[in-house]
């Protein structure tokens, strides 16, 4: 058997760089809070979720009682917490699975922040306190069938029909479609891109599940149907008029991403840890291996190096420093670093590494979406190179 050694009394392997030191004692409990709910009520429970290709629908009341819809605005029943708090919360969230990331991100991020910043008066006294207690589900209907890294491109239409809107289009690959009562709809019109708060209800208005997804299982994806869709003049959200208006909100998702990978990668680190101390191969452990050492090594670095990236991003949102190109960096970085840790921690686990009964692979699944949406790790990439050189490369 190899020699063994007790790991100096000041490193934790979970937390090599030490790195909660850098957090204050409000943002650690709040870290903590939500930690401890996703162990008791995630983690038990989703990989079946996931197997079922469902998420209970009682879990937006449940976060909306957590207090993590919305965490970050300000007023109308939501916390008013920090940038850097609302990160913790929404890597905690993933480190239980992308799903539920996903569900308050575009609940919070994309849908309230979409009304929070865009809507009028009116708008947010309607929507935001009862979405913030997980009372009412919103959605986000950028992506169409022929345009998705390219939102400019989108064919839904809305046109003016005395004081009413007539709402004509097709929105593809929604996260909470089907089980939204509110959807926010962008469309082009002649005054630019709009957005439209749409009602579950409305005539007109249909969704159809995506099924056979194999990644974001435990996520509602749907298809919005607008046909001849007829809005009250109070259905527009009167502030935004441009492609800037759906964009704007793309950034806080985004930044909710960047720490939302970190758990991912997180979990899958930690999985791969006890796994590898675990597994007897050849008479030891393989975690007394050199080659799985050093992907242990590999995987602590990247899960370390995003936590700070994240956190540092954090800063500077809260500082009112942080530009959409310093998200698309993160982004970038922080979901490519996830999904290596991911596959490296699939391949310790072996043969275990490809069943629902350890958290890894379901990881690895997910991230391909979220490499995917709010904007490809192309885009970004382009993003930052355009920040770099001046030099838009999109077109
Ligand atoms: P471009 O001409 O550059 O800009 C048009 C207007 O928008 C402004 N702008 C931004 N504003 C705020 N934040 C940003 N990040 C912005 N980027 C651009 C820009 O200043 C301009 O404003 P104005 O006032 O002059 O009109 O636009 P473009 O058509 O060239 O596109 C640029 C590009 C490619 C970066 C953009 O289209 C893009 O980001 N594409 C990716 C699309 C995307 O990310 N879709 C995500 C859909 S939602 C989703 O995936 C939810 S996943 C659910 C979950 O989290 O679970
Ligand atoms: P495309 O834009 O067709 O891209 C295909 C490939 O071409 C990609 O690799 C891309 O990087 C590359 N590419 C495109 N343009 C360039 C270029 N200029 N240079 C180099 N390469 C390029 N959307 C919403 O609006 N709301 C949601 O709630 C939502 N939820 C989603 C949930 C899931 C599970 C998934 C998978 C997607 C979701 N989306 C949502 C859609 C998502 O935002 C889009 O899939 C994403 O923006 C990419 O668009 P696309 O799939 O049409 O790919």
């Amino acid at each position: 058997m190899p020699a063994t050694t007790a790991p100096p009394a000041d490193i934790r392997p979970t937390d090599f760089l030490g790195i909660d030191q850098l957090l204050s004692d409000e943002e650690r409990d709040i870290r903590d809070t939500v930690r401890a709910f996703v162990r008791e009520r995630v983690v038990p429970h989703v990989g079946d979720w996931f197997e079922e290709a469902r998420i209970p629908l009682e879990l937006p009341g449940e976060l909306g009682r957590l207090g993590v819809l919305g965490m970050h605005l300000e007023g109308y029943g939501c916390a008013g917490a920090t940038a850097t708090a609302y990160g913790l919360a929404c890597m905690e969230l993933e480190a239980g699975d992308s799903g539920v990331r996903s569900l308050v991100s575009v609940q919070g991020s994309l849908a309230m922040y979409a009304i929070h910043r865009w809507g009028s008066e009116e708008q947010k006294q309607e929507w935001l306190p009862r979405m913030a207690s997980g009372d009412a589900i919103g959605c986000f209907g950028l992506t169409e069938p022929d345009a998705g890294s390219d939102p400019g491109a989108m064919r839904t239409r809305a046109r003016r029909d005395g004081d009413d809107w007539i709402l004509h289009g097709q929105k593809m690959w929604i996260t909470n479609g089907s089980i939204a009562d509110v959807a926010v709809v962008w469309a082009r019109t002649d005054e630019g891109v709009r957005g439209f708060l749409v009602p579950k209800g409305t005539k007109g208005f249909s969704t159809q599940d995506i099924h056979r997804k194999l990644s974001l299982r435990a996520s509602v994806t749907s298809e919005l149907l607008l046909d001849d869709v007829r809005l009250p003049a109070g259905a527009l959200l009167p502030e935004a008029t441009s492609l800037r208006g759906p964009l704007s909100c793309l950034n806080e998702a985004r930044y909710g991403i960047v720490w939302g990978a970190a758990g991912a990668a997180r979990a899958c680190f930690e999985a791969a840890l006890e796994y590898s101390k675990e597994r007897i191969a050849f008479g030891r452990p393989i975690a007394a291996t050199q080659l799985q050492q050093q992907k242990l090594a590999s995987m602590a670095l990247e899960v370390n190096r995003a936590t700070l990236l994240a956190l540092h991003l954090g800063r500077m949102k809260d500082a009112g420093r942080l530009r959409p190109e310093h998200v698309s960096m993160g982004k970038l970085g922080n979901v490519n670093a996830a999904l290596d840790v991911a596959r490296t921690a699939r391949q310790v686990l072996g043969a275990n590494g490809v069943t629902l009964e350890y958290p890894v692979i379901r990881h690895m699944n997910n991230l391909e979406s979220v490499v995917t949406y709010e904007g490809t790790a192309d885009i970004h990439a382009l993003v930052v190179g355009g920040a770099l050189t001046g030099i838009q490369a999109f077109r």
